[in-house]
Parts: C-alpha cells; sequence; structure tokens
C-alpha cells in the first residue's frame, strides 16, 4: 500500500510555486518547505514526511549575500537520499522579511520567507515606543507584505485608548488592536487573518509576548514563553530560534526571536509615511526637505499636533540612512562579489 503523502497545499504550496517546482524536478528533485534552521542542518517538510537537510555545495559556493541561503519558509528543491538530504535550489521568493545585518560589510539577512502576513507585536508597557514602531512598519512595508499592529498587554495599561490613538497616527489606514494575549477574543482575531495556506510571522521585541500569542492562536502551549521558566526560576526564557508552526485550525505561523533593533535593508520607502508625503504637496517649495524651509506644510502639521513629531523625524533619519545605505551596499557587493570569485577559482584549482 502506498504510504499516504504529505499535503503540502497546507503547507502554502500554491501554483505558483508548483510551476516553479515543475520546472527543476526534471533532476530528481523534489520540492520542500523550510521550517527550522539551527547553525548546521535545516529542517524541511515534503511530500513524503521531514526531514533534516544540509545546502549543496553549489547553493554555498555561489551565495553572495546570506539572503542566498535558504531561510525559514522557504521552498526549495531537495533531492532525497537514505542517510543525508540536501536542498539544491531555492524557489524564488515570492516575499520576504529581511533586515540588515551591520559590520564593516553590509549584508541582507532573510528573517522570513513566502510570508503572507507580518503581526508587529509591541506592548503597552515600558516596551511601548513609538520610532521603533515605525522601523518596523517600514521594514514590513518595504516587503511589500500586509502587516497588523498588535498592541499586547492592554490589561497591564490604563492609557491604552490614549496609546491607541498615538499609534494611529503613526500608522494611518493599518489595522491596530489592543489585547490581552490571553483573552479569549485574542484566539478568535488572529484566526480570523490565519487561514489555511498562510503564512504569517510574529516580530517585535523581545517580552512583547509572541510567542504567548503563538500558544494562543494554536490553542496549546507549543511555545516556551518567559512565563512558564519564571516559574521554575530559571530567568526569562526567550525564544532562541525561527521556526515554522502548522496549526491544528489551518495556516501557519513563524515565531520570532526578539530583536533589538532591526534595520531596513531596503532603502528609502515611503510606506508609514504617506501623511508626510500627502502633506508635502502643500510646501511652498517642490524640494522642500522639511527642515528649515518657510511655508513647509509638514512642519505645520507637526505643530498642530496633526503629525506626530516623531514620525517626521524618523522620515529624516531614514532619508539619511537610505544615501548612507545605498553607498555601503554598492561596496559591500563588490567586496562579496570578489570574495566569491576567488573561492570559485580556488575550488577549481582543487579540482
Ligand atoms: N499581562 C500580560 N502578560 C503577557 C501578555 N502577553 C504575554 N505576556 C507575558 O509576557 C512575558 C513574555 O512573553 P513571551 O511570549 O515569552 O514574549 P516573546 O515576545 O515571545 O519574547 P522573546 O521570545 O524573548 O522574543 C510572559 O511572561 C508572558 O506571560 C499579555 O497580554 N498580558
Ligand atoms: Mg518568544
Ligand atoms: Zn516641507
Amino acid at each position: 500500500m502506498e504510504e499516504p503523502k504529505n499535503d503540502l497545499v497546507k503547507w502554502g504550496f500554491d501554483n505558483r510555486f508548483r510551476e516553479l517546482a515543475l520546472k527543476e524536478s526534471a533532476e530528481g528533485l523534489i520540492p520542500a518547505r523550510v521550517i527550522g534552521h539551527n547553525r548546521h542542518f535545516y529542517d524541511v517538510v515534503c511530500e513524503k514526511g521531514f526531514f533534516s537537510a544540509k545546502t549543496s555545495g553549489s547553493i554555498r559556493y555561489n551565495s553572495v549575500l546570506k539572503s542566498d541561503l535558504p531561510a525559514v519558509g522557504d521552498w526549495v528543491m531537495i533531492s532525497l537520499r537514505r542517510d543525508k538530504s540536501y536542498i539544491c535550489s531555492i524557489l524564488p521568493r515570492k516575499s520576504c522579511i529581511s533586515r540588515r545585518c551591520s559590520g564593516n560589510i553590509i549584508d541582507e539577512q532573510v528573517l522570513s520567507a513566502n510570508i503572507d502576513i507580518v503581526f508587529i507585536v509591541m506592548s503597552l508597557d515600558e516596551n511601548f515606543n513609538l520610532k521603533r514602531l515605525q522601523r518596523y512598519i517600514s521594514v514590513a512595508a518595504s516587503s511589500k507584505i500586509k502587516s497588523v499592529i498588535l498592541l499586547t498587554k492592554s490589561d497591564l495599561c490604563e492609557k491604552r485608548a490614549e496609546l491607541l490613538d498615538e499609534v494611529r497616527k503613526v500608522a494611518p489606514g493599518k489595522e491596530v488592536f489592543a489585547i490581552s494575549s490571553f483573552d479569549e477574543s485574542t484566539e478568535k482575531l488572529l484566526k480570523s487573518f490565519v487561514q489555511h495556506g498562510i503564512s504569517a510571522v510574529f516580530i517585535g521585541s523581545s517580552g512583547v509576548g509572541k510567542s504567548t500569542l503563538i500558544n494562543t492562536i494554536s490553542g496549546s502551549n507549543i511555545r516556551v514563553t518567559g512565563e512558564i521558566s519564571s516559574a521554575v526560576r530559571k530567568g526569562r526564557h526567550t525564544t532562541s530560534a525561527r521556526e515554522l508552526i502548522l496549526l491544528p485550525s489551518g495556516g501557519m505561523v513563524i515565531d520570532t526571536p526578539g530583536m533589538r533593533e532591526i534595520q531596513n535593508w531596503q532603502e528609502e520607502d515611503s510606506s508609514g509615511f504617506e501623511m508626510i508625503l500627502k502633506l508635502s504637496q502643500q510646501c511652498r517649495f517642490t524640494d522642500c526637505r522639511h527642515k528649515t524651509e518657510p511655508g513647509c506644510a509638514v512642519k505645520e502639521a507637526v505643530e498642530n499636533g496633526i503629525l506626530p513629531a516623531e514620525t517626521l523625524e524618523m522620515w529624516h533619519k531614514q532619508l539619511e540612512e537610505s544615501e548612507e545605505l545605498r553607498q555601503k551596499k554598492a561596496a559591500s557587493l563588490k567586496i562579496l562579489e570578489t570574495r566569491r570569485s576567488k573561492r570559485r577559482k580556488s575550488r577549481k584549482d582543487e579540482n
């Protein structure tokens, strides 16, 4: 009797990926989704079940940026062998959330791939910070993925209506919810977004309640959260790896470790700053930078309390960073490409 096949559709395998996979399947490769990653192995799911796989030599040798390597959420083509499995190629991503790794060479790190919805999580306690929120919004927006803002720990907050208002100003048109992770209504709310075949990712600082929300939506304690380990007095438990989880009710969620800071990999994105763009049409000068120019409608809006000062501050910062990023990216790419060709050459010499 043939073994029952793992239905990849519930893992998000749609017609787009099916077509892409068909093109590559000639070499005996089969499609799989990366659902976890540790230092040496990738956990993948395919029609035949769950496996642990390594990247093939060609992926390793041909990657220039970190983003050329598989990430959680990626659809990949694997060769299944009895002893070892290899990831041989990555199917083109339909979307991804990336951040910039900085250092001397800047590089793109993909946090998760093939995502349909991003939950930006911020708690209504000391963690509340509009600038950080703006940053997350712009990261999600530049990846062209729908984002929803979840303000957690509303049970601990007395100024909830006030804070909600502030967030709405920073994120006009976005869906914003003030919730408590433990409320029954929260499960329903999350499920209304994460339906069959949909992949959602939770991002936000450490301790804001991402893993708790994942437990809530899955209706079980599959994730270890801060609370559980404080009970055994081992200090706060924080999530340490990205992992894609299939929900019993359908849909998938990715838990991510809290990030202290997220820096955008993409340059210049006006998403989240729509209000500034609109206002700037009324500035006296068409090239107004909204700094010291007279007749600036944007600065006026800040003075009148229509536009949060933080938003304008973030806009200026983003413009500066964009310019810097553009220059650094170009320089880094050169260095990385040189490295790659050297590596190729030494490999040829070896053979
Ligand atoms: N009062 C209250 N506490 C919450 C709520 N949501 C989460 N918590 C608590 O906040 C703490 C941290 O929650 P986690 O879910 O571990 O936070 P996290 O975002 O996954 O943190 P990292 O894994 O470090 O990124 C735990 O003690 C939770 O019980 C909430 O809505 N209200
Ligand atoms: Mg966590
Ligand atoms: Zn202006």
